[in-house]
């Protein structure tokens, strides 16, 4: 079976409970459309977890981009492209919830700790799946600048981590094509700590890390919804 979750956000225990609750196994993938990091006290912990699965794939959300800005200054020595000092970087990130990142990260030994930020900087943009009949585009937050002719691979991470997707959108013409995405708690959309479906799109972030919210997980071959 294919699975997808999405923001996480360092709760560690509702990931390994959402694991044993679908009886993720050897057989199965799991898709995780970003925002591992952030907000929750345990991100490295779930990171450590996932890079030992090699049937886990990452996707990247914008914690993931904000963390690989400055970790990346911190702790590999790396100058980077960066337009933006790292100090203003940082305080953004710290705003957003990045001080549980950054701690959970510094306990790490120095050689785990390179590796936590290997394996975050190997994040991809998005994944495509083709279940039956559909094809699934799963994505951290969907498409800004969306136009039906753009390729996706045209698309800059920027545009695909900040956007915030409208289910009463239909974007993809083919009714087939589903767009699976996080980003957007669907209790501020709905009301709702449930999975919205809407013109082709599917928001799965129903607020793991907040005390009202819930980490959802969906399985793309029965569309099962999963709640922990
Ligand atoms: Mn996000």
């Amino acid at each position: 079976m294919n699975y997808v979750m999405s923001d996480i956000h360092g709760m560690y225990d509702k990931y390994m409970k959402m694991l044993e609750l679908i009886g993720f196994s050897d057989d199965d993938d799991l898709f995780v459309i970003g925002d591992v990091v952030d907000r929750g006290e345990h991100p490295a912990e779930i990171l450590l977890d996932m890079m030992r699965r090699p049937n886990v794939f990452p996707i990247i959300g914008n914690h993931e981009l904000m963390a690989l800005s400055v970790l990346d200054v911190m702790f590999s020595g790396e100058k980077g492209e960066a337009s933006v000092p790292v100090e203003a970087m940082l305080g953004d990130w710290l705003m957003n919830g990045g001080a549980f990142t950054l701690e959970s990260i510094a306990r790490l030994s120095e050689a785990q700790r390179l590796d936590v930020i290997d394996y975050l900087s190997e994040f991809v943009n998005y994944e495509t799946l083709d279940i039956g009949e559909k094809s699934f585009i799963l994505v951290h937050s969907g498409f800004e600048h969306f136009r039906p002719d753009r390729s996706l691979s045209d698309y800059r991470v920027e545009e695909l981590v900040w956007y915030r997707t409208n289910p009463a959108v239909r974007y993809f013409e083919d009714e087939n094509i589903f767009v699976v995405s996080g980003h957007t708690p669907t209790l501020t959309m709905s009301g709702k700590t449930e999975i919205i479906h809407g013109n082709g799109n599917i928001l799965i972030d129903c607020g793991a890390c907040f005390p009202e919210g819930r980490l959802a997980c969906l399985c793309l071959d029965t569309m099962e919804e999963f709640y922990v």
